[in-house]
Order: C-alpha cells, then sequence, then structure tokens
C-alpha cells in the first residue's frame, strides 16, 4: 500500500502529530486509544529537539494502532525505518543549505536501503516568525501578508518535483496559517496540501478545510487535552 496513494483518494485527511517528547508511555497509549476511537487518518511523528525517542515511541505506536505512521523528521537525529513512509522536507521557505539538499545527502544512503515509501514534501513556514522551526534552522518564514510569495513558493515546490505541500505557522504557533494563504495555494497546485501549526478548534479546521487543506495536522491542542480529538475530527467531516 503506497501511503502517498491513501492520502490522494478523496476525502479530507486528519493527521495527529505526536512529538516524542510530549508524551509519557500511559499518555501516549491513552492518546493513541482516543485517536482509535475518533477515527483519525495519520499518525506523524516528529518534533524540534527529540533524539532518543523516536524508534520506542513509534514501537509503542504500531503496537496499539494500524493507522498508518508517518516520520515527520525535525532533524537526521529523528530517522526511524520503523514507519510506514517518510516525508522527505525541504523546507522551501528558507535558504538554508542544509534544508534544501544537505541533510538530504546525508541521509539518502540510509532511506534507500530502508525501503520505506518515501513522500517529498516542500515544507513551507508562514507567519510572523518566533516559531521554533524558524530558530532551529535559521530561516525565515513567509510573511503571512505575502500571499503572492507563498503562491510562488508552493507552485516552485511543485515544479521542482515534491509530490505534497505542507503549509506551517509552527507548533504551538498563537494562530494558524492565513486562510487566505491556503486558499490561494491550493487554487495554484495540483498536488495535496497539508496544513499545521496553531490549531486548536472544530472552527478552525472548518475554516481550513473550507479554504482547499487536505489534510489538517493537530499536536499541541491534543498534547493538552486528548478529549478535544473526537471534536476536532468531527469538524473535518
Ligand atoms: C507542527 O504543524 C504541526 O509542525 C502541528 O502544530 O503543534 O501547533 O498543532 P501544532
Amino acid at each position: 500500500m503506497s501511503l502517498f496513494n491513501e492520502i490522494c483518494k478523496p476525502g479530507k485527511k486528519f493527521a495527529l502529530l505526536i512529538d516524542p517528547n510530549k508524551y509519557t508511555i500511559h499518555s501516549l497509549i491513552a492518546t493513541i486509544f482516543t485517536a482509535e476511537e475518533s477515527r483519525i487518518d495519520l499518525i506523524l511523528v516528529g518534533g524540534s529537539l527529540v533524539n532518543d525517542r523516536i524508534d520506542s515511541t513509534i514501537e509503542v505506536i504500531k503496537k496499539n494502532t494500524s493507522i498508518p505512521v508517518l516520520l515527520f523528521p525535525g532533524s537526521l537525529m529523528q530517522l526511524s525505518n520503523k514507519v510506514d513512509a517518510i516525508l522527505l522536507l525541504s523546507l522551501i521557505s528558507g535558504r538554508n543549505p542544509d534544508f534544501l539538499i544537505g541533510n538530504h545527502v546525508l541521509a539518502a544512503p540510509y532511506l534507500k536501503k530502508s525501503g520505506i515509501e518515501i513522500i517529498p514534501t516542500g515544507y513551507i513556514l508562514v507567519g510572523e516568525g518566533n516559531s521554533s522551526v524558524e530558530y532551529i534552522s535559521n530561516t525565515k518564514p513567509v510573511p503571512e501578508d505575502k500571499i503572492e510569495i507563498a503562491v510562488a513558493t508552493a507552485i516552485a515546490g511543485e515544479l521542482i518535483g515534491n509530490k505534497l505541500i505542507y503549509l506551517e505557522s509552527g507548533s504551538g504557533a498563537d494562530q494558524s496559517v492565513n486562510i487566505d494563504v491556503i486558499r490561494e495555494v491550493k487554487r495554484n497546485i495540483g498536488i495535496p496540501l497539508i496544513v499545521g501549526g496553531g490549531i486548536k478548534s472544530p472552527y478552525q479546521i472548518d475554516e481550513i478545510i473550507k479554504a482547499g487543506a487536505d489534510v489538517v495536522v493537530v499536536g499541541n491542542a491534543v498534547e493538552n487535552n486528548s478529549e478535544i480529538l473526537e471534536s476536532l475530527v468531527k469538524a473535518m467531516r
């Protein structure tokens, strides 16, 4: 089964982001149970500072659910061959060569040998700044009022061969990605659009889906309160 093909199938998808540093084993298992009950579509695993808990976290997830798991690596220290597929992220809003090709070269032999499905993904940070991604990657986000720059970046991301575009306002961001940016990017690309960062309410999900997102990613809001998951997923359907 190709996870990319699954993502391309009609219907909006809800993805839960698990940052291994934010969960204990007990909270992780409880959250997976709630995720099963809420019928989420995907689990993403990754974070800014995770290093030694990637494999063990994925093992617990795989043991407790058949929901597909996608690696969302914040760094080379987060590679794992225990997932169903890996988002090969290129930080195309930035101009740091490490996140455009350098890390890809370092990871390539491992990725090739793993035999795991690789999904090249154009990752676009949008917003007013102060996110962990911005600090760690030493890149600037696309300002949220520069819609034409976000659109041109997404088009370029598709043209150079990415299979997905991920619009990100940063984990724990005060605001999710500007709705006009989502709408215009979606209008201008032919590949699936993922949107994440700062999503906390069914209302936001409704707006983001109406603007054209194909996959919505939520992390922080569920870490603080897994009970919220059901209402967030319902807003998708
Ligand atoms: C972060 O898009 C994801 O990379 C999710 O963000 O943690 O703010 O939901 P939140």
